[in-house]
């Protein structure tokens, strides 16, 4: 699938090949280059100048969200923190030690950095951060607003793919409804997924990519199974490229439960937006020919010692999420802290079906 000699090629990433056949990505010098030129732009978006100290918690290694920011960062001129994920104490005492002002990580790493601050009896008062660039996987709304009054910051949204290059091929700017578009690097086009046709803007599709500049691994129409939407209404910002919004979720990632799609991000939405955490697990299973939907959701710490009636809690969210999804799942509250954090990627939905298959 090269399309230069091996030899011209300096770096390979790779995905996690978690959820399918693992991609390799091939890079030229001038491809990294592009790269982090791509993923400058979002930190200058997000504020970044050569003032800042940028912590990296993406992973580092073959997933691309470390090299690509901790490139972008020196690029920008930032002060760059190599930190990868993990480790989430020592993350802290790093960010107080140096005052990190820019932080970049999975959002669900964010939220986890967030709580453990305060269980460590920090505040907000004893950070420096100013800006946040999440991405790598879907988050709501809601979330954001929970992450940026956890750690006392502006939360940027940061999109892209291995085989894009990786993070960097659109990012939020002050305006923060959608994310503009490289596109002097990347063409997008959204398609109607079951027939392949170019949908007018404005229309929910697959976001579909055809890369201008890359040269060892170059994309042609390539499909990323992200639903999202085009927009090239005005941006306040002055940036003039096409903003994305945030994808609503993969195609092969909604589920289909008792004939009803599922987007695991309604889920979230309906969570926050009733004072509950980030912090859940969607397990999907069939019993008896029947799809059955437990969501496992985290008690918040004042919730769990105020000794609130579980049993009636359950049922009023369940009845809350019936009311979004349209079928009723059965909801588990557990005591804080017992749905595993996530360093990385979170992994929200179990779905068993697949399993038996
Ligand atoms: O996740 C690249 C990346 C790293 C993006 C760091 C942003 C920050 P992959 O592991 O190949 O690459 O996964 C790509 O992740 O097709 C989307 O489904 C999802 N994804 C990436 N960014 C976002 C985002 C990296 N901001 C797949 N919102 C993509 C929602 C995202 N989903």
């Amino acid at each position: 699938m090269l399309a230069t000699p091996l030899s011209e090629c300096v770096r390979i990433q790779s995905t996690s090949g978690t959820t399918g056949k693992r991609v390799v990505a091939f890079y030229t010098q001038h491809d990294i280059d592009l790269w982090e030129e791509c993923c400058a732009r979002a930190i200058v978006a997000a504020g970044g100048t050569n003032e800042d100290v940028c912590q990296v918690c993406y992973g580092y290694g073959l997933f691309t969200g470390g090299p690509g920011l901790n490139g972008g960062s020196h690029k920008v001129g930032c002060l760059t923190l190599p930190m990868s994920s993990g480790n989430t104490e020592r993350q802290i005492q790093f960010m107080r030690d140096l005052g990190s002002t820019i932080l970049c990580c999975t959002p669900s790493y964010a939220a986890y950095i967030g709580e453990t601050l305060h269980d460590m009896g920090y505040t907000t008062d004893d950070i420096q951060l100013k800006a946040g660039i999440f991405g790598a996987e879907p988050w709501t709304e809601e979330m954001r607003r929970d992450i940026e009054k956890s750690l006392g910051i502006k939360a940027y949204d940061i999109y892209g793919l291995t085989e894009t290059s990786g993070p960097g091929v659109s990012f939020e700017c002050s305006e923060q409804t959608g994310m503009h578009i490289n596109e002097d690097h990347f063409l997008a086009e959204i398609i109607d997924p079951e027939t392949g046709e170019v949908l007018p803007e404005g229309t929910v599709g697959e976001l579909v990519f055809t890369s201008l500049t890359k040269e060892a691994f170059p994309l042609l129409r390539y499909r990323t199974r992200d639903l999202c939407v085009l927009s090239r209404k005005k941006c306040s910002c002055g940036r003039t490229h096409v903003k994305m919004s945030k994808p609503m979720g993969r195609s092969d990632d909604m589920l289909i439960i008792r004939g009803v799609n599922v987007f695991p991000s309604q889920i979230e939405t309906v969570l926050l937006d009733k004072g509950y955490t980030c912090n859940y697990q969607i397990e999907v299973d069939r019993v008896n020919n029947t799809d059955t939907l437990d969501i496992n959701v985290e008690l918040t710490k004042e919730q769990h010692e105020a000794g609130i009636d579980v049993t009636d809690a359950e049922k009023k969210l369940s009845s809350a999420i019936k009311t979004m999804l349209g079928i009723s799942p059965k909801v588990h509250l557990l005591p804080p802290k017992s749905v595993v954090r996530s360093e990385g990627k979170a992994v929200r939905v179990i779905d068993r079906r697949k399993l038996h298959d």
